[in-house]
């Protein structure tokens, strides 16, 4: 296959939202996954929906700065989503480094701008408490804190090569995504973000110490990403479906992954996890798969399901 048909798609529009017409959540007392009876001696601890609070409309709209495929930008969208925040999306080029740096000093996604406030800032983490500490988004102190549960944080480490693999040329290889409208935007991932076994250091190399790394040129690198989408997903697929099941193991339910709420853990797992919906071929398990499809109703957060490769 010749590199630029891999890495340059003609933008199609093809609906991404998975349930777009769908905005309510049922109420908390209405939406119970298992019923409560008043008489019940049980202590088992339910899973609750989270109660999604009434539209909230500033006059002058909060902007969030972001990439679509970032799943820190994604966390923010997921947070003011549920929050019920109406705020406008600004998706940078990937090759833009003008705007962010304008912005906050650095190329770097997402970033929170609030001109009512003239406040801008950066850091997806300090960008959600801020929204959910501010009477103005709402109430306060809605998503839970993380619980710092171990074993979901250690499934993400151990499958982050797997994912790089599966997701990287995908991102770029759909010409959908807004950050890859344009070539120049895919030669900037694919010049900064290596695909295994290589590390980040022998792919962009470096040239700031005594003794430079030169890292590896721009063919090899398109190369390589061309030939990742020409290559047969299915071993390492197989390999994604068991560990999904794992993972559905370790939800709590298929409204929040731990215990007590909505929380800070379902931002993050929640973020990192829509990404994978852009594999196409993926047996999600059942939990799992409804809870990718709640959230994606409650954040209002579209998956990639539709555009997957
Ligand atoms: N700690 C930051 C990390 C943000 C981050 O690493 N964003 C990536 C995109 S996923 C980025 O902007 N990298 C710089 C670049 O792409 O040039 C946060 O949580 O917001």
């Amino acid at each position: 296959m010749k590199l630029w048909i891999a890495l340059s798609f003609a933008a199609v529009c093809v609906p991404t939202s998975v349930m777009g017409f769908s905005t309510q959540q049922l109420p908390r007392s209405a939406a119970r996954w298992t019923p409560r009876s008043s008489m019940s001696l049980s202590t088992a601890t339910e899973a609750v929906p989270f109660a999604k609070g009434p539209r909230v409309i500033r006059q002058e709209l909060p902007t969030l700065y972001v990439y679509d495929h970032c799943p820190f930008c994604v966390r923010v969208r997921l947070a003011l989503g549920v929050k019920n925040v109406k705020h406008l999306i600004h998706f940078l080029a990937n090759d833009d480094v003008a705007t962010p740096t304008k912005l906050v000093g650095k190329k770097i996604a997402p970033i929170f701008s609030l001109p009512e406030d003239k406040f801008v800032m950066a850091e997806s983490l300090d960008i959600i408490a801020k929204i959910d500490s501010d009477e103005r988004f709402g109430p306060t102190s809605q998503i839970l804190p993380a619980s710092g549960r171990k074993d979901i944080k250690s499934w993400q480490k151990s499958t982050q090569v797997l994912l790089r693999t599966l997701q990287r040329p995908r991102y770029v290889a759909t010409g959908l995504l807004p950050e890859f409208q344009q070539l120049d935007s895919r030669h900037a991932f694919v010049r900064n973000h290596q695909l295994p076994p290589y590390e980040k250091l022998e792919w962009k190399g470096d040239s700031s110490g005594d003794t430079p790394v030169p890292g590896l040129d721009m063919d090899t690198k398109l190369k390589l990403y061309a030939e990742a989408m020409a290559s047969d997903p299915a071993p390492l697929i197989e390999d994604l479906n068991a560990r999904l099941v794992e993972l559905d193991d370790m939800l709590y339910s298929e409204h929040h992954c731990s215990e007590g709420g909505f929380s800070l853990d379902d931002i993050d797992l929640w973020a990192r996890l829509r990404s994978i919906t852009i594999v196409r071929g993926v047996t999600w398990p059942t939990r799992l798969r409804r809870y990718m499809d709640n959230l994606s109703t409650l954040g209002d957060v579209p998956l990639y399901d539709e555009m997957a490769l």
